[in-house]
């Protein structure tokens, strides 16, 4: 796994793919865990397939270097070292019978994984991560989403420190053994790939609670976590009850197993994971109370916890072939979690928030040196491929099946899917052509969004003739080019639109499909020149441009009927207005706030019949990290002075209304969760940010109000990060001390304490990490820690991750070659800043390389950190 400079890893390419020579009906484990090490026994029914061609192939096992191999048999008979070879991946018997059953004894090392791959240790407890290529760190075995295979799973473990012991399906026997240790039994009915396996042993305190499906039958739902957060999972529960219901009452999937047990571990390298009836969460992504948990982190738990369960149809009953498919289960398993999320809350927050995401996010990602396909062609590491394009990128494209199918039909389309593949391993070509035979279109030319990477543009123009009164939309696209993609072909792409007369009312309105590199539409007899609304509900995941006026985006501002258009007219002034001002600024000349953008955002902020959650997101200024990736050449320090300049301009001119709203805002009744009140929240936390960065001492003693006296987290932590943030240095100090005193035992809101300080733009960032680093609760071990500190750090501090001495870049690449030992996932992860070093000036370009660089010569690296490097420095 570890590569020389003179052996580097290889790239694995879809076109190799290659079906199983061998499959596995039965696969039954034994572990017997132990503080020292643990022992596995796997025994495995094993046939040749006959969907293989290649006559006596070898059988390959995959076995990570770490296995300790005991004994290997076959029908009983012992191999010794001249019957099987081993490399540093697999290890390959070459003469097997057509059907039989091999046996495996494995020594392995759960106590000293710090890679979170496989079976690990976190606090105490024993947990597993498989997906996607962990199962080879735990036994010899075929692992690759394509062999599926039932399991039944016993755990041996001492009674009293692991009291608890969990596998996938239904337990079907326990017992003690006479040495104190005792032992479950686990029977999964479904077959699945490896990597959906699960373990879990510990000393765990639970939530029970139950579901009736819609045909009636009886399903156990378990939380398991430790008992000092047992009062934090009743929000989980609930939104998995939601879940299950919206996924009968909108896809008809019902939940197939008696039990679905969710775990909360504190050590995970990832949010969550979707193991066969037994989920594995990040403490992070299933905790919550109104005392200890913002809004955003209630509905983020919202959000995993059915994105985790839909996985059980979209992911486990129908998986992938290989994992060059995962869009097919993320992609897909996004979408439903994005719609179930809409449907809960707010359907135009909704879109505003993943919109946001995509286009500052998953558009810098197509735009740098790892960008590639929803579908990728090759990887050297998979899991550097659980990115922002295959889920979020591949998310967009199942909803452009929806948008252009409707929704009838795309529900015929996913029951096809369903019932033709449940129980298959398949490729994200089935999920498509699923929706071409239920719909009887043609969607070879849409799979491209599959096949191309790169985020494509689209020009439109229009034009008026008075007198028939037509009306022509002209639409040019393009793509740039990726990495080993120079030239696209142009997408199947569906533009929702909307007409506007002057009065605001909607001339017409529909879904055009663009499918040529130039095409126009025309409508005739309209009344009247229309303002367009494109793209509405963000349709594709496109940059479309159109030259539209200030009072165009004004009108939509206040008209549009498709509420995200209306968000996005408002962001168009916005990100325009900056984008002259950092001109302006470069230029040195003086920034001055326009009246027209007071005015606009004057009757919006008095308008109260508007949402406030809709007031929050039209207010908030477009961050740092969008005006960035809009950048033809990022310049960071514009970029914050401007953002900066706007939000004091904006503050002062808009003085006694943020107050107003402030106070409006602020009613006197005890806190919940529901969507007003979080709305309400928004808006106030704005209002409070806008205030304080008048600078002015009385806003401050309000913040501090507000932070004394919060009943809920999301008003304390924003009163804290918006005086640390602000600048109010002694005060925030002071604030910053009282928060630890007050939640030292809550490991989640120590996170925040550390990454509001980690992410505080002004000058002393540096030192104050590297004194963070060292404070006891911080452990560099523990991703969620990594995360506070250092990817708080370098992602959303770009001030100082980016200051001129390069010490930010030095800071990082350290990490990068201590992480890449201990836990390659994580260093890979952290790594993203530093590779996007050509959207920089020149003489930030050579700071970046030369730490990329070191990174590179530092000795052996992992696969996962030596893909990203050697293609950041292609
Ligand atoms: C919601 O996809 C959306 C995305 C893989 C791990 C969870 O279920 C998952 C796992 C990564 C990145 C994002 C998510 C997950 C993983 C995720 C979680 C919740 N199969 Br890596
Ligand atoms: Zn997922």
């Amino acid at each position: 796994m570890m590569s020389q400079q003179n052996q580097q890893p290889q790239p694995i390419y879809l076109k190799d793919y290659q079906v199983p020579a061998y499959l596995i009906a039965r696969t039954e484990l034994r572990f017997e865990l132990d503080e020292e090490e643990t022992l596995v026994r796997a025994t495995l029914q094993v046939r040749r397939n006959p969907a293989c061609t290649r006559s006596r192939a070898a059988l390959e096992l995959h076995g990570h270097e770490s296995l300790e191999l005991c004994r290997l048999s076959i029908n009983g008979e012992i191999l010794s070292e001249r019957d099987f070879s081993r490399d540093e991946e697999l290890l390959t018997v070459s003469a097997v019978p057509e059907a039989f059953t091999l046996e495996c004894l494995t020594r392995i090392h759960p106590e000293q994984n710090t890679a979170l791959e496989g079976l690990y240790k976190s606090d105490g407890m024993f947990c597993t991560q498989c997906e996607a290529e962990g199962f080879r760190r735990i036994t010899f075995y075929p692992d690759r989403p394509d062999v599926m295979s039932v399991f039944r799973t016993t755990v041996v473990a001492d009674r009293t420190r692991y009291p608890v012991l969990l596998s996938n399906g239904n337990p079907v026997e326990s017992g003690y053994e006479n040495d104190g240790r005792h032992f479950v039994t686990w029977e999964d009915p479904f077959p699945k790939p490896a990597y959906l396996f699960a373990l879990v042993a510990g000393d765990l305190a639970v939530l029970e609670g139950s579901y009736t499906t819609a045909s009636g039958r009886a399903v156990k739902l378990q939380i398991y976590a430790d008992s000092k957060d047992l009062d934090k999972l009743d929000h989980a529960m609930l939104s998995l009850k939601r879940a299950m219901q919206w996924d009968e009452q909108v896809y008809g999937r019902e939940y197939d197993l008696d039990i679905y047990m969710i775990v909360a571990v504190d050590f995970f390298n990832m949010g969550a994971m979707e193991n066969k009836g037994l989920n594995i969460f990040n403490t992070s992504c299933v905790l919550a109370s109104p005392q200890t948990t913002t809004d955003a982190a209630f509905q983020r738990v919202e959000g995993v916890v059915a994105h985790e369960y839909f996985h059980n149809w979209s992911g486990n009953r129908v998986t992938c072939r290989d994992w060059f498919q995962l869009s097919l289960k993320e992609g897909f398993t996004v979408f439903r979690d994005a719609e179930f999320s809409a449907d809960m809350n707010s359907r135009t927050v909704k879109r505003i928030e993943d919109v946001s995401l995509l286009r500052t996010a998953q558009f810098a990602e197509d735009a740098g040196p790892m960008a590639h396909p929803v579908r990728p062609e090759s990887f050297i590491e998979i899991s550097n491929f659980y990115t922002l394009t295959v889920y979020e990128k591949g998310a967009e494209v199942v909803r452009m099946l929806h948008s252009l199918l409707g929704a009838e039909e795309f529900r015929r389309g996913t029951d096809l899917y369903f019932e033709r593949h449940d129980g298959q391993a398949v490729t994200t070509d089935e999920f498509v052509q699923a929706m071409a035979d239920v719909s009887g279109r043609d969607l070879t030319q849409f799979k491209r969004w599959y096949s191309q990477a790169g985020t494509p543009r689209v020009e439109v123009s229009d034009s008026w003739d008075e007198v028939t009164g037509r009306y022509q939309l002209s639409f040019r696209q393009s793509c740039p080019a990726t990495p080993g993609q120079q030239e696209k072909l142009p997408f199947h792409m569906p533009i929702a639109y909307g007409l506007l007369a002057a009065g605001g009312e909607e001339l017409a309105a529909g879904v055009l499909e663009l499918t040529e590199a130039e095409q126009s539409f025309s409508f005739e007899a309209l009344p009247e020149r229309p303002v367009p609304s494109l793209l509405r509900g963000f349709s594709a995941p496109v940059k479309l441009n159109y030259g539209y006026s200030d009072e165009q985006l004004l009108h939509l501002l206040r008209h549009d009927s498709d509420g995200f258009n209306r968000w996005d007219a408002g962001q168009r002034i916005s990100v325009a207005l900056m984008q002259s001002l950092i001109a302006d600024y470069r230029g040195g000349r003086e920034l001055l706030l326009p009246d027209s953008l007071v005015d606009t955002w004057r009757s919006l902020l008095n308008d109260v019949s508007l949402d406030p959650a809709m007031v929050a997101h039209l207010l908030r200024l477009p961050s740092e990290a969008y005006l960035a990736e809009l950048a033809d050449v990022i310049d960071v320090e514009a970029i914050h002075e401007v953002r900066e300049f706007l939000l004091k301009a904006l503050a002062k001119a808009l003085l006694p209304e943020w107050s107003a709203a402030y106070s409006r805002c602020s009613r006197e009744e005890p806190y919940t969760p529901d969507a007003a009140a979080c709305a309400r929240r928004s808006l106030k936390n704005l209002s409070l940010g806008y205030l304080l960065a008048t600078g002015e001492e009385v806003w401050l003693t309000l913040a501090e109000e507000q932070f004394n006296n919060a009943d809920n987290m999301t008003d304390q932590q924003s009163a804290l990060a918006l005086v640390v943030h602000s600048g109010f240095r002694q005060a925030g100090e002071r604030l910053l001390a009282e928060f630890q005193a007050q939640w030292q035992h809550e490991a989640l809101v120590m996170n925040q304490w550390f990454s509001i300080q980690a992410s505080d733009p002004w000058p002393g960032a540096l030192e104050r990490v590297q004194w963070l680093q060292e404070h006891p609760l911080f452990d560099a071990r523990n991703p969620n820690k990594l995360r506070a500190v250092v990817a708080a750090f370098c992602g959303q501090n770009a001030v100082n991750f980016h200051a001129a001495d390069g010490s930010g870049y030095a800071y990082l690449a350290d990490w990068i070659i201590q992480l890449n030992k201990q836990n390659p996932q994580i260093a890979s992860r952290l790594l993203t800043p530093l590779t996007r070093w050509k959207r920089y000036p020149d003489q930030v370009q050579g700071l970046m390389k030369n730490q990329l660089t070191r990174i590179l010569d530092s000795g052996e690296l992992s696969r996962d950190v030596y893909e990203v490097v050697s293609k950041s420095l292609a």
